[in-house]
């Protein structure tokens, strides 16, 4: 406050998450010669990266795909040190990155947007933090993850229990110690499936409570070899293109040749190799049917079930551990000795669907068939994927009109392109709902979402624009054809986090766009190329609704 007023700053755009997102879009709008400002809750960068720290957090796609590729001496000085980098060194990165590009200067950290409301009169966006000041930007970009509202099941007895409870999303900075205790982990996701090793190997005794039994396969993690790397930078530009035009954002595409067509053993030989190489996606890329034929797919899945049974020694344990939904529709995992961790004689498994989780008590957990007595309780259950980080803000658009009552409580999912949505005008979400996002290499996504925003606004700024908003028609049309093509796949088969289903009362419906990022960034360059179709452009916002596009 001065002389009793508040103090309000405007800035061209105000930017929400220091995430791999935010600061790249930070870096191309300064370029730009925009005023910018990145509000950041944490105190320092990284985003999912910052938060996500708990033991054996790594990367599941490879590290020489998983870096910025807009800067070739940000590619050239920075030597990733293994195939699927641990937390610490990719939080590493992106801080070299920021120190690189002198970012920090224009974000504000420990600071949290709490509302933006659109206003109409001036056409701009009025923000409020929980510093408790007043901000206002002609445009507000959203670069706040797809996987960052962490979900705590609302579990009875949760707020008794004495002994110490985590997150996996949202892990202490501080030193976490196992050593001697009875620790608990509930939930089998990647995250789960990643902590459990680790933890196993301190902990006095492990419990797994897993509700629905896991793919995995062994990642084939692996320090990488200098000469390898050098020859990757000599033909990265190549590499770069093939990624754009992927599927998944990797620059490896899936056979053509059905699985169904070949022979068991021709189909072994493949799982096999596939199993031996390791890879986010190298299982499902085998054949080109394992996306949609149920019955090609039954043959990855036998394999990986035989794989599982011949390394877990306890029958009983490897019956509960056997996956039954068809594999690929939840996101794959990849793992460092999972499986062979239920050989300790500290891990105990509970099957969560035959014994439900009763209630938390003040020393551990009850379940129908027993009490478990525990010193910790760890939860890997995951997200309120995709919309979930949007609803921990207030956002208002058009007669005030918040994003909450436009997606949640049984509406249908709306957005065009995943970057823009209809009632929101100047507004931007980066890897938003319906874009390809989490079915990809989330850095060849937000290079793509940050690059093609960057491009519009220089676009709306050459032609004397001030506003600009998605048109309904273009929203419908963009928003039924994400459902179609999750429709022609196997995906609405399974209760994953991409069809919301993990999250109690989310109406059920495919998150991301599932065309893959090669397809969807050709749509993006040609919505460009005719004159960014399917947005309403103008001087002011009031007069867009009488527009058509
Ligand atoms: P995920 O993949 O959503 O996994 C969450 C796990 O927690 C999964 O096993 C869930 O079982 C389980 N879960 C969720 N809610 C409950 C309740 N109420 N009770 C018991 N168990 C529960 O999250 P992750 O953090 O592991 O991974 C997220 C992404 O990060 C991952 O896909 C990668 O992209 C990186 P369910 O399968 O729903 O039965």
């Amino acid at each position: 406050m001065t002389g009793g007023q508040l103090d309000v700053q405007h800035f061209d755009a105000v930017v929400v998450g220091a995430g791999f997102a935010g600061i790249y879009m930070l870096q191309k709008l300064r370029e730009s010669g925009y005023s910018i400002r990145v509000y950041e809750s944490a105190d320092n960068v990284g985003g999912t990266w910052y938060h996500n720290r708990y033991p054996g957090a790594r990367c599941d796609i490879e590290s020489i795909y998983y870096n910025y590729t807009f800067s070739e001496e940000i590619l050239n000085e920075w030597t990733w040190s293994s195939r699927y980098a641990e937390q610490p060194e990719i939080l590493d990165y992106i801080n070299f990155v920021a120190d690189k590009l002198d970012l920090r200067r224009d974000i504000q950290f420990n600071t949290r947007i709490t509302t933006a409301r659109f206003n109409e009169t001036y056409d701009f966006w009025e923000i409020d933090t929980d510093a408790g000041y007043l901000i206002t930007a002609k445009y507000f970009i959203t670069a706040i993850g797809c996987l960052s509202a962490s979900n705590i099941p609302n579990m009875k007895g949760l707020d008794s229990f004495k002994g110490e409870m985590y997150h996996t999303g949202k892990w202490p900075h501080e030193e976490v110690d196992f050593k001697g205790k009875r620790v608990g982990v509930i939930g089998t996701g990647s995250s789960g499936i990643q902590a459990i090793p680790f933890i196993a190997k301190e902990a006095g005794h492990l419990t797994v409570f897993q509700r629905t039994p896991q793919y995995s396969t062994p990642a084939q993690n692996h320090a990488y070899d200098p000469d390898f790397l050098r020859q990757i930078r000599r033909n990265y530009s190549e590499i770069k293109q093939l990624m754009c035009s992927s599927m998944h954002g990797v620059p490896s595409f899936p056979r053509e040749e059905l699985a169904i067509e070949v022979s068991p053993e021709v189909r072994n030989q493949r799982y096999e190799k596939a199993w031996q190489e390791g890879g986010l996606f190298t299982m499902l890329y085998q054949f080109g049917d394992l996306g949609f034929g149920e019955q090609a797919n039954e043959t990855a899945q036998e394999f990986i079930r035989a794989k599982i049974r011949q390394i877990v020694r306890d029958q009983k344990t490897a019956d509960k551990l056997m996956p039954k939904y068809i594999y690929g529709t939840k996101r794959p995992i990849i793992d460092t000795d999972y499986f062979e961790t239920y050989n300790r004689d500290n891990v105990t498994l509970v099957d969560i669907k035959a014994e439900p989780i009763e209630e938390i008590t003040p020393t551990g957990l009850r379940t129908a068939e027993a009490d478990y007595e525990l010193d910790m309780i760890v939860f890997a259950t995951g997200f309120d994927a995709m919309t979930g980080p949007f609803f921990k803000m207030d956002i208002r658009g058009r007669g005030g009109v918040s994003l909450k009552e436009k997606w949640a409580g049984g509406a249908q999912l709306k957005t065009y392109l995943g970057i823009a949505t209809a009632g929101f005008p100047n507004m931007f979400m980066i890897t938003g709902p319906q874009s390809p996002s989490v079915l990809s290499n989330m850095l060849v996504s937000i290079e793509q979402h940050v690059e093609w925003i960057s491009d519009f606004l220089d676009y709306l700024r050459k032609n004397n624009q001030e506003v600009f908003e998605a048109a309904i028609p273009a929203e419908e049309a963009w928003s039924q054809q994400c459902r179609e093509a999750a429709e022609m796949s196997l995906l609405p088969k399974s209760d994953s986090w991409y069809m919301g289903a993990n999250i109690e009362g989310k109406p059920r419906g495919i998150l991301p766009f599932i065309g893959g990022v090669g397809l969807y960034r050709q749509i993006c360059d040609e919505v460009a190329a005719k004159g960014y179709e399917g947005f309403l452009t103008g001087q002011a916002s009031r007069a867009l609704h009488n527009k058509s596009y």
